[in-house]
């Protein structure tokens, strides 16, 4: 059975939703520290899970007869960045309750999300390779780099098989935006449909690594059934799909809504996106396991104003 920790999050919502459909509602267990949605509550078992109480993870795991986790629990880039504390025990010590639950056998297979946070300042912006400087200067992307490096030991150490992606910034519609820099990107069809214009918190050149969240989904699966010698880099793989800047997805959306207008208001989160990449060379992930994207920035568009505008 399938236990997703942080099940009522941006991709957690979606990867319980896809794999239910795929397995069977039984064989997926949903958890998360509070109640999600009906939609996802009716749906099948879920479980009030804290992602840092050992104990509490240890013991969903032996009475649901876990084999696989996916640990979905996080907090993101902005608001990390507000409690730097809370957001490296969050992200570090479920990491390790999760990888000490393989080591000790009680699980078989993880997966465990990384991100294009890893990179910094100083990573080299346009196609970033999977192998390169890596000084990321936030708190999550510093957690989501320790953990890469963790991920890789428990695996070389103790055989243990988890799996894991650097994320871009993913857009969906099933969630409302989270504490995510990249998060503008969903916010900004929201506000075209409910004001006809949206303030963007970062500024017009910001151009960032991004993919719609049916591609998230589809490599995540992809890399969990790959056989595990398929999966030769056991830090994180580069993927990618699309990149653009505020400007670009206005003018994808002005192509539905000719009246909408972006206007621009840097904050912090400035400084978050300009220390990460602006394209990722994702060649590896293609080779090794077989991942392509298929969503471009135009589909994307219609997809979420189609899905969004029965809200608004
Ligand atoms: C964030 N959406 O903005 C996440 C992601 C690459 C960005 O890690 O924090």
């Amino acid at each position: 059975r399938i236990l997703i920790i942080g099940a009522c999050g941006q991709i957690g919502t979606e990867l319980t939703i896809y794999l239910r459909n795929k397995f069977g509602i039984n064989k997926v267990i949903a958890s998360d520290i509070r109640e999600g949605d009906e939609a996802l509550m009716k749906s099948g078992p879920f479980e009030i899970l804290d992602a840092m109480d050992y104990d509490a993870v240890e013991e969903v795991v032996i009475r649901h007869e876990i084999t696989d986790v996916y640990l979905m629990a996080a907090m993101l880039s902005a608001t990390a960045e507000k409690f730097p504390m809370k957001g490296w025990n969050l992200n570090m010590n479920s990491l390790f309750h999760v990888l000490n639950l393989a080591k000790e056998k009680k699980i078989e297979k993880i997966f465990w999300p990384s991100s294009i946070a890893v990179f910094g300042p100083t990573t080299p912006k346009k196609d970033t390779p999977q192998r390169t400087i890596m000084e990321p200067s936030t708190v999550y992307g510093i957690s989501k780099q320790t953990g890469e490096r963790w991920c890789e030991y428990y695996f070389n150490r103790y055989g243990v098989d988890v799996r894991s992606i650097r994320y871009p910034g993913l857009i969906s519609y099933k969630t409302l935006p989270g504490g995510g820099t990249t998060d503008y990107a969903v916010d900004i069809y929201h506000k075209a449909l409910k004001h006809k214009k949206y303030i963007c918190f970062l500024n017009a050149e910001t151009t960032l690594p991004m993919m719609f969240m049916d591609d998230a989904i589809n490599a995540t699966v992809s890399i969990m059934e790959a056989e595990s010698k398929k999966v030769k880099i056991r830090s994180s793989y580069n993927l990618s799909a699309m990149s653009f800047d505020p400007e670009e997805i206005t003018e994808s959306i002005q192509k539905h809504i000719p009246e909408f207008k972006i206007s621009y208001e840097p904050d912090f989160r400035q400084a978050i996106a300009d220390s990460w990449p602006q394209s990722i060379d994702d060649s590896e992930a293609r080779t090794d396991w077989g991942w392509e994207s298929k969503i471009s920035l135009d589909e994307m568009t219609e997809i979420m104003l189609d899905n969004l505008k029965k809200k608004y």
